[in-house]
């Protein structure tokens, strides 16, 4: 009888596990499961970017949107700032194209602990074939109801401080996307296309094609496609994309916001550049990292190993 009773335990946690991973969450209400097969490595490496379905459960898409909410009513759960910095914080972007609020995981710890997962940090360091990671930004993002495109851009262009553009990003849907929405698009292929020097002013009107592609125009290879891939997912699926890769995203055409979380990592390789820090707004960010370091510290931490 005991035996049995065994048996019909192990049956049911084997059961439970199988359909976790089917719904992309860990067993027992844990985070994400991303596993990342080699086989999605080598499209990664091909394309740029990989679509995951399911990156976030529906517990962290929440806990994101939740800590949105907080930040908008000026509200933070665990101020990691030095105190010098303790200041009021608003939103960077406009109301027309998008608002966002840099950094969000030094302000709200449920932010922190996801943007920290260690699995997905493995994942980060498997696309990236580094033997680690550590975490340089994270966004929590919104863009609203009829909200104007946001250009093609390469994020490596706001990361002049690492000497290497070995960077990973992460865009997580919060909503349901359509194409009507306007998710994030990515250029297939163009992160073996060289650095734009098109970085400046990222709005745009949803008329003004050319000026959508201009970064992409300057630097596609002559008879290269510029193809762009949208991240249609559900909430809780995203994108991964390399820190060279052209993104960007087309107007919402819907009268919904389009709320979205990025974050983004650096590999083992990247290291700082002090000269390049000049005008970035978070300077204590890098604080203790000396000229030549890795991009690792209290506030950028490895994540993976962790
Ligand atoms: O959410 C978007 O529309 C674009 C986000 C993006 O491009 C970025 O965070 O670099």
């Amino acid at each position: 009888m005991f035996f049995f009773v065994v048996f019909i335990a192990w049956i049911e946690i084997k059961v439970n596990d199988a359909q976790c991973r089917v719904r992309g969450i860990l067993p027992h209400g844990g985070m994400a499961y991303v596993n990342i097969s080699d086989e999605q490595v080598r499209r990664f490496d091909e394309d740029g970017f990989l679509i995951v379905e399911r990156i976030l459960p529906d517990k962290q898409v929440n806990e994101m949107l939740d800590a949105m909410e907080r930040l908008q009513s000026g509200i933070c759960t665990r101020d990691r700032r030095p105190p010098a910095q303790r200041k009021p914080f608003t939103p960077f972007g406009t109301d027309a194209t998008f608002l966002t609020y840099f950094n969000a995981r030094i302000l709200d710890a449920a932010v922190w602990d996801i943007a920290t997962d260690r699995i997905l940090g493995r994942a980060a360091a498997h696309l990236l074939r580094s033997s680690s990671v550590s975490l340089i930004e994270d966004q929590l993002l919104s863009k609203p109801g009829y909200g104007k495109p946001l250009r093609l851009h390469q994020d490596f262009s706001a990361y002049g401080f690492s000497t290497s553009p070995n960077t990973l990003s992460c865009w997580i849907a919060l909503t349901d996307m359509t194409e009507a929405i306007g998710p994030v698009e990515c250029v297939r292929g163009s992160h073996r296309w060289g650095i734009t020097s098109n970085t400046k002013d990222l709005e745009c009107n949803r008329d003004d094609n050319d000026r959508y592609l201009a970064a992409a125009r300057e630097i596609v290879p002559h008879g290269a496609n510029i193809e762009y891939v949208p991240a249609i997912v559900s909430k809780g699926g995203g994108v991964f994309f390399h820190g060279l890769t052209l993104h960007g995203s087309r107007g919402n055409s819907t009268d919904r916001p389009r709320p979205a979380a990025t974050f983004h990592w650096a590999g083992a390789d990247c290291r700082i550049d002090r000269s390049k820090l000049m005008g970035y707004g978070q300077i204590y960010l890098f604080n203790g990292i000396s000229q030549g370091d890795p991009l690792v510290n209290k506030y950028l931490p490895q994540v993976y190993p962790a």
